[in-house]
């Protein structure tokens, strides 16, 4: 079988669908939101994960299509669970950096806004140091009108790519990411000092700071101690079917 043919058919088989992982203040405790993740079960060759077709539909130009799909999803959702539970909740979507190349990402996400009357600041998108590589004056361009909208930008997998400290200069972030191979690992491979320069980097530029991968109460702790803004991790939650999400977001966790 040729995993790109059957990629190129699976949103109109139904086989793409989104996992919600919750992302949790940490002074409140409480769920402010979730990271929206791809998940793509095909009937021919069943789990796929993103690691394995992203690259594909990135090569292939799929993730124009796909990533609509994900926004639109997404923002369906949001907006169904704001209405049904009056909660200022949050989505995070990530953005491949070959969308911002290939398509009018600023025109997407305007337009899926307004179809489900969402405002910008509810909704999120996770970029990865790619997306700044290269054309960086159109990509500051498109970054400025996405967040006059109101939407948020996070810088994703932080401190794992190329240069990322000029960036956090010249891009208007809202948010960090401390990506989850500073965090997982604590305290017995990582004795957590990259992940507390990278929360003090973030407030002195007065960006709030999330951290990835946190599986454990210790390192749920370490975060606290170090004013770290909010986690998300197997510590709370995998990402889970919108229908689990759903359940946490009446529970409250
Ligand atoms: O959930 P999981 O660990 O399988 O995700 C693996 C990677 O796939 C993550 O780095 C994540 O950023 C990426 N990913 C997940 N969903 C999407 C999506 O909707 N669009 C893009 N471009 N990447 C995604
Ligand atoms: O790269 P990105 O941050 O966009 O993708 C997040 C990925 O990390 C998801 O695929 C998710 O399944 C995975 N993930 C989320 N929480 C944890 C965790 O606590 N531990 C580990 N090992 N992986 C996690
Ligand atoms: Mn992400
Ligand atoms: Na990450």
């Amino acid at each position: 079988v040729n995993i790109e043919n059957l990629l190129r058919r699976a949103i109109e088989r139904g086989e793409i669908y989104l996992n919600y992982q919750p992302q949790v203040h940490l002074k409140s405790g409480k769920i402010v939101g979730a990271e929206a993740l791809i998940r793509w079960n095909s009937k021919e060759i069943g789990m796929v994960y993103p690691n394995k077709f992203i690259p594909i539909a990135e090569n292939t130009d799929m993730i124009i299509p796909i990533g609509k799909w994900v926004l639109e999803e997404a923002c369906k959702n949001l907006s169904l669970w704001r209405e049904k539970y009056n909660k200022d909740i949050t989505i995070a979507v990530n953005i491949s950096p070959v969308q911002f190349k290939k398509s009018d990402m600023y025109k997407t996400i305007k337009e899926t806004l307004q179809k489900y009357a969402l405002p910008g600041h509810c909704l999120e998108i996770e970029i990865t140091e790619g997306v700044l590589i290269d054309n960086i004056y159109d990509i500051q361009k498109q970054l400025k009108s996405i967040r006059d909208l109101g939407v948020k930008i996070a810088m994703d997998d932080f401190g794992t790519g190329y240069s990322s400290l000029s960036y956090l200069r010249r891009f208007n972030f809202d948010k960090v990411k401390i990506d989850r191979e500073f965090v997982q690992d604590y305290p017995e491979k990582e004795d957590g000092t990259l992940a507390e320069i990278i929360i003090n980097l973030s407030h002195s530029l007065k960006l709030k700071v999330i951290a990835e991968g946190v599986e454990t109460e210790e390192q749920l702790q370490f975060m606290s101690q170090n004013s770290c803004d909010e986690v998300q991790g197997y510590f709370y939650s995998p990402p889970v079917s919108k229908e689990e999400f759903e359940k946490m977001i009446e529970k409250g966790i």
